[in-house]
């Protein structure tokens, strides 16, 4: 995201409040107050934008969930249905005894198919941003996997759980310390969340994933290019669950942070930018608003908005490369008969050199 300069018109310090509110946020946890910075930074410059990390407190994780059964939300069910077809062949890749590291568990569904198809896992660790969403997700991962017709070594006891709360888009080594490897590593990056990032945070991203995986490899799901009506309705839902989760945002700054939004004073806007290969959401403001975020006020015009999620989709190759230039060889691919979505084999070299440049060949197997 680049940081724009700050509108300084719009930004009017309220000292009445702001003590107030400064020493409530001086004893807020970290991921609230990165938060309060983050949407002040938001609000203070133009265009207006936010990382969508901040999507995903409690209430967040449990609206995407939803949009994740929703009909028109076609991503999490056709990855699930590649996962259903491929789980073995993905894990006949894999080591024994290796462990399986996801960034930002969903809701542990698809990693459960790739452990009950791995040799031998010997350990598994979710890492997500919401630590009740964690627990919720770890405790219907167990009840999966205790299932009839799951291997004496895929199940809880044999196979070692540890879920970690943390915001890895710090970092994923600060996000795994204290918990060296116990065997060959591999990660899965599932749902397409490496679109959310900017192309630069993604490339950093998968420069960190390779590094910390050497020797292993990560598997990825990315969003394939597709029909704008198909992406239109992904994320403009008929129930209007999508509209509540990007308004869950500004409900969690009025929870958390104690703003003063009005919910329905703001539209939800999704739409697809072609020239960007992305889908952009926004809170658009439906009237003038004065709006006051830990004691400092800001003003938006109608129509003005706020930018909370860019969703970039790839081509098969476009991912394929990308994965290159961070240090992977890129392995197979397998996807649906329609191409909507893709869940990549990226080899992390045991040394590599990222040069830009890598094998793009792809081998690709259709579901
Ligand atoms: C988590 N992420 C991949 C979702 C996406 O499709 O970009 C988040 C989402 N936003 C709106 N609907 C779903």
């Amino acid at each position: 995201m680049t940081s724009m300069p700050a509108c300084e018109s719009l930004c009017v310090a309220d000292t009445d409040s702001s003590t107030e509110s400064q020493t409530s946020l001086a004893s807020a946890s970290d991921p609230t107050r990165s938060f309060a910075q983050d949407l002040i930074r938001a609000f203070a410059q133009l265009p207006r934008c936010i990382s969508p990390k901040y999507f995903y407190d409690a209430q967040g994780s449990q609206l995407f969930d939803r949009i994740c059964e929703l009909p028109e939300y076609y991503p999490t069910r056709i990855e699930r249905g590649i996962l259903r077809e491929y789980a073995c062949d993905i894990a006949a890749l894999m080591e024994p005894n290796a462990e399986l590291i996801e960034f930002g568990a969903g809701s542990l569904q698809k990693a459960g198919r790739l452990l009950k198809a791995m040799r031998r896992p010997a350990r598994f660790v979710p890492i997500d941003i919401s630590g009740d969403h964690l627990r919720a997700s770890v405790s219907s991962l167990t009840e999966f996997l205790v299932e009839p017709g799951t291997a004496r070594e895929s199940r809880p006891g044999h196979l070692q759980i540890v879920p970690i709360t943390a915001d890895y888009t710090r970092g994923l080594v600060q996000a795994l310390e204290g918990l060296p490897a116990i065997g060959p590593r591999y990660g899965y990056f599932a749902g397409s969340t490496i679109g959310n990032f900017t192309p630069d945070e993604a490339l950093d991203f998968l420069r960190q994933a390779a590094e910390l995986l050497r020797g292993g490899a990560l598997i990825l799901g990315t969003d394939l290019i597709k029909d704008p009506a198909v992406l239109h309705a992904a994320y403009n839902d008929a129930q209007g669950v999508t509209a509540a989760f990007n308004r869950n945002l500004l409900a969690r700054a009025n929870r958390e942070l104690g703003a003063d939004f009005v919910l329905d004073d703001y539209a939800h806007s999704a739409f697809y930018n072609a020239p960007e290969n992305r889908i952009e959401m926004h809170l658009m403001a439906l009237r003038r608003q004065t709006i006051r975020i830990c004691g400092r006020r800001f003003q938006l015009r109608e129509g003005e908005s706020l930018h909370t999620e860019n969703s970039y989709k790839f081509t098969i190759e476009s991912a394929r490369a990308l994965a290159a230039r961070a240090g992977f060889t890129p392995g197979p691919v397998w996807t649906d008969p329609a191409r909507l979505f893709a869940v990549h084999w990226l080899q992390s070299p045991r040394k590599f050199v990222s040069n830009g440049r890598g094998n793009t060949h792809s081998s690709i197997h259709l579901a």
